[in-house]
C-alpha cells in the first residue's frame, strides 16, 4: 500500500455532534422532523461536540491518519440572509486543527443530510434558491478553512437522502413522490457544480470530489433482458449522480426514459453547461452492499417504488424497469444488508475504468447490537468484514484502479438515522447509557495493526 494511503473513520455532525441547540445552531430538518414524529434523535448523539478532543485522539492512538467528517450548514450559517455564526466556525476549526495536531489529515464533506429547516421551510431540495444557497454556505466554508484542507466533498450520498425523503418517504421530508424526486435530485446535482464552481472560481488548493452511496449492479444471469434491467438499475443506482459528477452529464437513456412519463423541463440549458463544466477531481464511494438484479416481468410500465420499509424485508422494485432480488446463498446483517466484498472489488474495477478518476472508499462497516457494558467488545466479524474489503481494495489496486483512502464507518460508536443508537458501527464503544464511556473495539486495535503494516496484515 502507498505510503500517501489515507487510513481512518468517517462520520456526520447529525451523527455524532448533539449539542443541537447550542452555540446558536439552528435546527436542521433533521433535528425538526425527529422531535415532531417524537423519535430517538441525534440531540446528544455520542456528544462530540465536546469530546472530540478525546476522539481524535482515540483515532490517533490508533493508527488512524485521517478523519472524514461533515460541517453542519445550521450550525455555520443562522438564516436565509446567510449570516455567518462565528461560533460554528470555531467549532469546526478545533476539529480541524485537533487533527493536524494529531497528524490526522481531515477530510470534509459539506453536506451530510442536516438542511437547515429554515430552509426546508421554503421547499427544501425542490426549490432551485436552496441550491444557491448551499453555494453560499460552500463559498463561506472554502474561504475560511481552505488553507487547513486538502480534501473537500459536495454531497454525501445524493441518492440515499433523496430516494428515502422524496420516494420512499421515511427520510424527511417524508415525500412519495416521483416528480419531486427528479427535481429534488436535479437540484442537488447542480447545487454540486455550483459549490465546485465556486471551489475553482476562488483557486482554493486540494481537491474536491462527491461521496456516492455505491451498489454495484448484477443480473442474475446473462440474458439480454437481464442486461437490460441492469442497466436500469445502474443508472437508478449508481450513473445519475457519478455520471453527472464526474462526466458533467445525466445518462440520456435515463433522462429519454423519464420523460415518456413525467415532465423534465426543469432541466435547463444554462444549468446543464454549469454541470458539463464543474466536475469533480476525485469520487468517494460509500459502499455497503451490492444491488442483484432481475428483470422485472409484468410489462407494466409505471414507476412504482415498493418498499416495505420493514426490516429484513427491504427491496427496490421499479415496475418495468427491474427487480431486486436476494443471493440465497449470501450472508446478510441484521438489517437485511448483504455482505458482499467482491462487490467492492468489481465495483470499484468498474468505476475506474469508466470514470479515470482517483478514488476514496469513503465509508465501509458493518452495523450489529452489541453489549458495550464490556471491557473490550470482541467483534470478531467486524475484523472479518474489514478485512475482507480492503482485501478487495487491494485486489482492485492490483488491477490498476487508482484508490487513494479507506475510511471506515465509523470511528466511535454513532447515532444512525432512524435506527436510533442501537445499530452500531464503531471501533471504539460508546455507552450512550453511561456518561458517553468510549472504549475501544477489538477491531481497534487490530485495525491499528493493519495500517502500521501497511495492509502486510490483510489476509488475502
Ligand atoms: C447508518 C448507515 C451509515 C450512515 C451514513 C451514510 O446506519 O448509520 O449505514 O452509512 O447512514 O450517514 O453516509
Amino acid at each position: 500500500m502507498d505510503k500517501n494511503f489515507l487510513w481512518g473513520g468517517a462520520t456526520a455532525s447529525y451523527q455524532c455532534e448533539g449539542a443541537w441547540n447550542v452555540d446558536e445552531k439552528q435546527e436542521s430538518m433533521w433535528d425538526h422532523y425527529l422531535h415532531l414524529q417524537e423519535l430517538e434523535n441525534g440531540d446528544i448523539a455520542s456528544d462530540h461536540y465536546h469530546r472530540y478532543e478525546e476522539d481524535i485522539r482515540m483515532m490517533k492512538e490508533g493508527g488512524q491518519t485521517s478523519y472524514r467528517f461533515s460541517l453542519s450548514w445550521p450550525r455555520i450559517i443562522k438564516n436565509r440572509e446567510g449570516e455567518v455564526n462565528q461560533k460554528g466556525l470555531d467549532f469546526y476549526h478545533k476539529i480541524i486543527d485537533t487533527c493536524h495536531k494529531y497528524d490526522i489529515e481531515p477530510f470534509v464533506t459539506l453536506y451530510h443530510w442536516d438542511l437547515p429547516q429554515y430552509w426546508e421551510e421554503t421547499g427544501g431540495w425542490l426549490n432551485l434558491d436552496v441550491c444557491q444557497a448551499f453555494e453560499h454556505f460552500s463559498e463561506v466554508c472554502f474561504k475560511e478553512f481552505s488553507d487547513k484542507i486538502k480534501f473537500w466533498t459536495t454531497f454525501n450520498e445524493p441518492k440515499w437522502f433523496i430516494v428515502n425523503g422524496y420516494f420512499i418517504g421515511n427520510y424527511p421530508p417524508g415525500l412519495q413522490n416521483v416528480q419531486k424526486t427528479m427535481i429534488a435530485a436535479y437540484h442537488v446535482m447542480y447545487a454540486s457544480a455550483l459549490s465546485v464552481r465556486a471551489f475553482r472560481a476562488g483557486n482554493y488548493p486540494g481537491q474536491i470530489g462527491v461521496v456516492h452511496s455505491y451498489t454495484p449492479v448484477n443480473g442474475v444471469n446473462d440474458s439480454i433482458e437481464t442486461k437490460i434491467a441492469m442497466r436500469y438499475a445502474d443508472n437508478y443506482c449508481n450513473n445519475w449522480i457519478l455520471d453527472t459528477a464526474a462526466k458533467g452529464e445525466f445518462p440520456i437513456d435515463l433522462v429519454a426514459k423519464l420523460s415518456e412519463s413525467y415532465d423534465v423541463s426543469f432541466m435547463e440549458e444554462e444549468h446543464l453547461s454549469i454541470i458539463k463544466q464543474n466536475t469533480v477531481d476525485f469520487i468517494g464511494l460509500n459502499y455497503y452492499a451490492r444491488t442483484l438484479v432481475k428483470p422485472y416481468t409484468t410489462g407494466e410500465t409505471q414507476l412504482i417504488f415498493n418498499h416495505t420499509g420493514k426490516k429484513g424485508e427491504s427491496k427496490v422494485v421499479i415496475k418495468g424497469w427491474f427487480e431486486q432480488v436476494k443471493d440465497p446463498n449470501s450472508e446478510f446483517t441484521a438489517w437485511d444488508t448483504e455482505i458482499y466484498p467482491k462487490g467492492l472489488e468489481d465495483g470499484l474495477i468498474e468505476a475506474y475504468e469508466r470514470y479515470q478518476l482517483p478514488i476514496f472508499v469513503t465509508e465501509n462497516g458493518v452495523g450489529v447490537r452489541e453489549d458495550v457494558t464490556v471491557d473490550c467488545v470482541n467483534d470478531d466479524y467486524r475484523i472479518s468484514f474489514m478485512n475482507d474489503h480492503i482485501n478487495a481494495i487491494m485486489n482492485a489496486q492490483d488491477a490498476g484502479c487508482d484508490i487513494r483512502g479507506y475510511y471506515t464507518w465509523s470511528p466511535f460508536d454513532l447515532y444512525s438515522w432512524k435506527n436510533g443508537c442501537e445499530k452500531r458501527y464503531g471501533l471504539v464503544a460508546v455507552d450512550f447509557d453511561n456518561n458517553q464511556i468510549r472504549k475501544p473495539k477489538k477491531s481497534y486495535y487490530w485495525f491499528k495493526e493493519i495500517i502500521e503494516s501497511q495492509a502486510k496484515l490483510i489476509q488475502r
